[in-house]
């Protein structure tokens, strides 16, 4: 992220959160449109809710001291990956997934770190899906890439981080062994529930009359579309998708992006 030089310090930690602040809303407001999409193609709601918030001054200061970094503007910006942080809450674990594709899908969206504590939950018992990534901000003069960690979740590991964010916060992170022995075994017994919730959620799906599973977006919802008000600008045989790194998957990934950007729709403007 290169700022322009201003006056003092404190006027450029104002630059910094009117840009921390604008990528939040961007993000949020491509998550409720995602949402909303969703809703009104499979009648279903991948997203309970979403916060988002800005990291307390006092919050990033300890986490510099914790990198052992002094606690300055520069350092903020390069070292802390999460002043500008937005929770997604879902229902279920295979929504954490559904939405995070999705936004790896976002054509002008950077993904640039992802920790995923639901495959590979923290010693402690902490799950979540953690995304770092890059918002262009664009402003009169110049388009910021501004980072934003999105931590995606199902309720039961909201529940459960909560908790232990208040407990680790009243012992000041030395909780007594058992208290942490009890803390992990609830987390093992919430992935047990969020297990129980999907496999019945499934089997609910099933009695539906439009599975969410087996609803094909594209040639359900998009040729209606197409057909009465507009018109898909589709470059991709005009172009050169070219794929770089050797996983197939992020090939596919990668391709998958550059798609979802070129085919632009444009909404009544004709033929
Ligand atoms: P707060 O008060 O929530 O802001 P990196 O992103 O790799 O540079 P970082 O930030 O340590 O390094 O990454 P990580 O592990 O992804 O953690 C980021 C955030 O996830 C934390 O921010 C918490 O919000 C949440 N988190 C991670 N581990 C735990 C945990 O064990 N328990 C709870 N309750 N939350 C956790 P902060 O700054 O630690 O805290």
């Amino acid at each position: 992220m290169d700022l322009p030089v201003l006056y003092n310090e404190a006027e450029e930690w104002n630059y910094c959160l009117m840009l921390y602040n604008a990528a939040l809303k961007e993000l949020n407001t491509k998550l409720e449109i995602l949402n909303n999409e969703f809703k009104l193609a499979h009648q279903y709601n991948p997203i309970e809710h979403i916060t988002y918030r800005i990291k307390t001054p006092k919050s990033i200061a300890k986490k510099l001291m914790r990198y052992g970094k002094e606690v300055n503007i520069e350092n903020i910006i390069k070292y802390i990956n999460d002043v500008a942080g937005i929770r997604i809450i879902c229902s279920f674990v295979s929504d954490i997934y559904r939405i995070a594709n999705l936004i790896k899908k976002m054509s002008d969206i950077k993904v640039l770190k992802i920790k995923d504590y639901i495959a590979n939950p923290k010693p402690n018992g902490y799950t979540s899906y953690h995304m770092i990534v890059s918002v262009p901000v664009c402003l009169s003069n110049i388009t910021v890439d501004t980072k934003v960690e999105i931590q995606i979740r199902t309720i039961a590991m909201d529940v459960w981080a909560s908790l232990e964010h208040k407990i680790c916060y009243k012992f000041e992170g030395e909780a007594p062994e058992h208290i942490q022995k009890e803390l992990k075994e609830c987390s093992e017994l919430l992935a047990y529930l969020d297990r129980k919730m999907l496999s019945l959620s499934r089997e609910i799906q099933n009695y539906s009359p439009h599975p969410v599973n087996s609803y094909n977006y594209d040639t359900k919802y998009k040729s209606p579309v197409i057909e009465s008000i507009g018109t898909i600008v589709d470059e991709s045989k005009s172009d050169n998708i070219v794929d770089v790194g050797s996983d197939n998957s992020k090939k596919k990934e990668k391709k998958e992006k550059k798609q979802a950007g070129k085919n632009r729709f444009l909404f009544g403007f004709g033929i």
